[in-house]
Order: structure tokens, then sequence, then C-alpha cells
């Protein structure tokens, strides 16, 4: 059954944008017709679908409102294209505001559109901890049709912080293996100044507190100490500069390559040895099943839904959060042995490649849609 599908997700840089608009062009190269509403295009959106529609929520900022009513504003536009369109379904990402939004926009077309609502992460793990704002996440999770979370411990995370009379779905994330596989870009080492005989780490992120990037660059310290190494920053956010002027502190400015925000990882995944993701909060970690698809081994904390997606001793390691040392041991052991390395690397390869692969996860959400069809 071929089904008209509303998605609605913050469109800018970010796992939640990047899923929500992968399962967006998927879902239309699967036969569907996709109407995203958002603010603004989706920046993964890069080529044409017949079948693909971009509706914008435009907010303005009238004297008489003290703030700019995005919210009202995109419920008033999902309104208004669930009745045009005839939508059998509006699959919200992040319970607020969205799925609060998607809400009133049932209520104004008539209560016939279906609510699906899938949770990331920082709308749980962050704002959950807001009291003025819990029982507005319960509602938007319990009037929703069918709940998902990215992750058995943000869905664990969900009931133990909101409580919701809800049951919620684990969905994994996916990426679009089309995209994410190694190649040959070796050229980029020596673009880079990258030696024959060093080792890549590589680290992506917002670098917002909670990636914790400190830590990567301590652990890359350690590492480097006894394995010749350079470290790829990817990414942009608030704590580039205190990152970047504790690699200068420590004298290993010469061996960190800031790199900013890039488009095409794949190329960048290829060229490295190792990951590091040693976050506080992490829901799921889109960037581990990328670098795990270019056949990247990863080490992680032992936070979130991080353990759910690196097999700790098969695809790469976990270590308790913030304890640096035995981040480097465990990377020091797997660099310098080209046996466990390629045994890792093989072991993520197939991992990424079976677990989360993309066609799964797609049949998991339609038959959430279907599910939620027969919601009453
Ligand atoms: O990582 C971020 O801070 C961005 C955030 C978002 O909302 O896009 O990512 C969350 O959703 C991603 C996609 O489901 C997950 O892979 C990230 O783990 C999750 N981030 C956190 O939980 C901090």
């Amino acid at each position: 059954m071929k089904l008209k599908i509303g998605i609605t997700c913050y469109p800018t840089v970010g796992g939640s944008g990047v899923v929500a608009t992968e399962l967006g062009k998927m879902l239309a190269e699967k036969g569907h017709e996709i109407h995203f509403i958002s603010s603004s295009l989706p920046f993964r959106l890069n080529k044409m679908y017949h079948n693909i529609y971009y509706h914008q929520v435009e907010v303005n900022s009238y004297s008489v409102f003290q703030y700019p009513p995005y919210d009202l504003a995109l419920a008033s536009k999902m309104a208004e294209v669930v009745k045009r369109e005839k939508l059998d379904i509006l699959h919200v990402h992040y319970a607020i505001p969205h799925a609060v939004c998607a809400i009133l926009a049932k209520q104004m077309s008539g209560n016939e559109v279906k609510i699906v609502t899938t949770l990331h992460g920082t709308d749980i793990t962050v704002l959950g901890h807001d009291p003025s704002l819990t029982n507005l996440i319960k509602f938007g999770i319990e009037q929703s049709d069918v709940v998902t979370g990215v992750s058995d411990s943000l869905v664990q995370q969900t009931y133990d912080l909101i409580a919701p009379d809800k049951e919620i779905k684990t969905v994994y994330n996916f990426i679009d293996e089309r995209d994410y596989h190694k190649s040959d870009s070796d050229y980029l080492k020596d673009e880079y100044g990258i030696k024959d005989e060093e080792k890549v780490v590589i680290h992506v992120s917002n670098f917002r507190s909670v990636k914790r990037v400190k830590d990567v660059i301590q652990a890359f310290y350690l590492t480097q100490k006894k394995i010749p190494a350079k470290l790829l920053l990817v990414g942009d956010g608030p704590e580039v500069t205190t990152v970047l002027n504790l690699a200068k502190e420590l004298g290993i400015d010469e061996s960190v390559l800031f790199l900013g925000k890039q488009d095409n990882l794949a190329e960048l995944y290829s060229i490295s040895d190792l990951l590091y993701l040693l976050s506080e909060k992490e829901s799921f970690g889109l960037v581990l099943l990328e670098a795990m698809a270019c056949g990247v081994p990863c080490i992680g904390t032992d936070i979130g839904g991080i353990p759910e997606v690196i097999i700790d001793g098969e695809t790469g390691y976990i270590c308790d959060l913030g304890d640096v040392t035995t981040v480097a041991e465990k990377a020091i052991g797997l660099l310098s042995d080209p046996a466990l390395h390629e045994r890792f690397s093989k072991a993520a390869l197939k991992r990424a490649s079976t677990d989360f692969h993309s066609d799964t996860i797609m049949s998991q959400y339609e038959a959430i849609y279907m599910e939620a069809l027969e919601a009453n």
C-alpha cells in the first residue's frame, strides 16, 4: 500500500535531521509520496524526486508577538498540508515541539491523520530533566499513535524520566549504504600531510560540551605517544576553541587537523583507522554507524545507545566515561596489531550491513505506519 507521509524534523545539520531526510528519500524510492514540512529545505535533500514535496514553514515576527511563533506556524502549515494533500501519516522527529504541533494539526484537520513520533535523544535526555516541560513531552508521546526511540537505552530513559503511559518501540538508525562505503581516497592523506607510517584517528561531532571532545584530545595525546598518528576533527560547534587550545597546551597541535564541517565523510572515514566518540550523552551515535559502514572500528563510552552500536571487543571497544587512559590503551593495542585491526574492521562492516541495514529499518517503519493506520 502506497502512503502519503508528512515528515517534520529540524532540517539543520544533525543526526535527527539526517535520519529524517534519508528516511523520506528511501520511502519515496519505495513509491510512497513524501511531504517534508519544515522551516528550511532538509540539507541532505540534494536530488530531484518526483514524489517528494517540500512545504516551507514561514515564521513571521509580527510586532504583536514577543517571540516568533515557530510552533504555531508549523502546526498551521501541517494542518493545511494534511487537508490539501490528504496525508495518511505525519511522522515527526522530536516529541517537543514537533509531536505537540502534529497533535494540534490533527485536531485542526479533522482528526483523520495518524501521528508517528520518533524520539532522538536531546528531546528526552536534556529537556526531560526540565520539570516545566515534562508534562508537555508526556502529552506529545501519549497522544501520538505510535512512538519510536532510536535505541533501547533512549526508550528506557524516556520511561524513567517521563513515565508515559504508552508503548515506545526501538527502531535503530540507519544510513544510506550507497553513500557510506570504503573508497580509495588515499590521495587525501598526501594532501593533509599524513605520512605513510602514521595512523589516523577521527572524531566527528557538533562540538557541544556533551560530546566531551577534550577527552578525545586527551586520549589522542596518550595514543600518539606510542603510535605515530594524526587526529582528524570534523564538525563545528561551541567547544572548538577550547579543544584546539588544549591540543596546543599538550604540544600536539601539529598532529590535530581541524577540518570543520565536511560533506563527503565517507572519504574521510576511508582514510581513518579508528573513531573516538567519548560523549556523556548519546542516544545512538549516528557517526559510529557511518564509520563502521566504511570499515572503521570505534571506541565509545559506556553511555546511552553507544554500547548497542559498538560490540565491545568485536567491532571496537566500550570504555567508562572520562577514562581516557583505557581509551588510549585500547587504541594502541588495536592500531599496533594489523591482524586484530583487520578483524575488527571486517566485523564493523558486517554489523553495519546486517543489523542496521536500511532495508531492515525501512521495513520496520513501514510496519509502524500500517500499525498507526489501524490505531483508533
Ligand atoms: O548529536 C547531537 O547532539 C544532535 C542530535 C540531534 O537531535 O540531531 O542527535 C541525536 O539524534 C541522533 C539521531 O538519532 C543520534 O544519533 C544522536 O546520538 C542524538 N544525540 C544525543 O543523544 C546527544
